[in-house]
């Protein structure tokens, strides 16, 4: 796109020059939606988006937020990340994919939702699927997208700033338009609490991926402290899902996805997309 003197814009610096490093992170305070939206809206456009106005962004990224009942955790989420993310100079949207209803939550096929919708709105080609209670602790930690499948949250204060075991694939990751469809997306039948990150991870293999990660001083998070929620315990039946991954990745997937929009609101902060899962009764 032009610049306003009519040239061209160029290209944004490989390395952000604006970045802070390692960040201050903390819970206890009171954010209200509307504090955080006086203080970013000469930035952000309806919707969550925002792209630099002095260089064309590197990569176009959509942020895809699984969401049930966690407004507190959204309020934080935006405060931290906005900030963060505009000063990685990313063409970016934020997706929250809210599953309607009290049925079994189901994560994974929220993920696929979102990479679906955001797609119908833009030509995202980097797609970064973090949960909502995930802060990184240093702005270093770019939310873009590399040539091979990336783990962001490697170092969780939670974990003790651990890996807990060599293949954990949850938390913030991000994949290229092209690796997400190699691997068919998350699976859609991993219903409640578990599993369905290492699925992810055995795609990724199994398609002959292997995954990248930041240093653990880079990959530092906070994560909120929050119990189970209702309606997401740990299902056991996922266990006997996770050694099934080779023969269902080809049915099962993005190739297989089946859902209903029930409403898409545009917050300046945010895109609320409210959708029926088709949770078993
Ligand atoms: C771990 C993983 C997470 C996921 C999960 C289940 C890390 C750091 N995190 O997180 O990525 O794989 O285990 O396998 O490895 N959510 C709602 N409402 C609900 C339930 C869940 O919004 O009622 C969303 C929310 O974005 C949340 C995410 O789902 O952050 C994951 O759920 P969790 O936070 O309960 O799982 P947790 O912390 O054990
Ligand atoms: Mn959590």
């Amino acid at each position: 796109m032009p610049a306003a003197s009519g040239r061209p814009l160029e290209p944004c610096p490989d390395i952000p020059p604006n970045l802070q490093g390692v960040l201050y992170v903390e819970f206890r305070t009171n954010r209200t939606l509307e504090d955080i939206r006086q203080h970013l809206s000469p930035l952000l456009q309806q919707g969550g988006r925002y792209k630099p106005a002095n260089c064309v962004a590197k990569q176009k990224v959509a942020i895809i937020i699984p969401f049930r009942n966690r407004y507190e955790h959204l309020s934080h989420w935006l405060h931290y990340l906005h900030p963060i993310l505009i000063r990685q100079q990313l063409d970016y949207g934020v997706y929250v994919i809210n599953q309607q209803g009290d049925g079994v939550f189901n994560k994974a096929k929220l993920m696929n939702i979102g990479h679906t919708e955001a797609l119908k709105e833009y030509d995202y080609e980097c797609f970064v699927f973090s949960d909502i209670d995930l802060v990184p602790l240093n702005d270093r930690n770019l939310y873009r997208c590399s040539d091979k499948p990336r783990h962001l949250s490697v170092a969780v204060d939670k974990f003790n700033f651990t890996l807990p075991y060599d293949t954990i694939f949850g938390g913030v990751t991000a994949l290229s338009r092209e690796q997400f469809l190699k691997i068919n997306g998350f699976s859609n039948i991993f219903w409640g609490w578990g599993g369905e990150d290492d699925d992810l991870y055995q795609r990724i293999v199994l398609r002959r991926m292997s995954i990248t990660r930041p240093d653990s001083v880079i990959g530092r998070y906070k994560m909120i402290k929050h119990g189970r929620d209702l309606h997401n315990d740990p299902n056991p039946n996922n266990v006997q899902k996770l050694k099934e991954t080779y023969y269902n990745i080809d049915r099962d997937g993005l190739s297989s996805l089946s859902y209903a929009v029930m409403e898409i609101r545009k917050d300046l902060l945010y895109t609320f997309i409210t959708v029926d899962v088709q949770a078993p009764a």
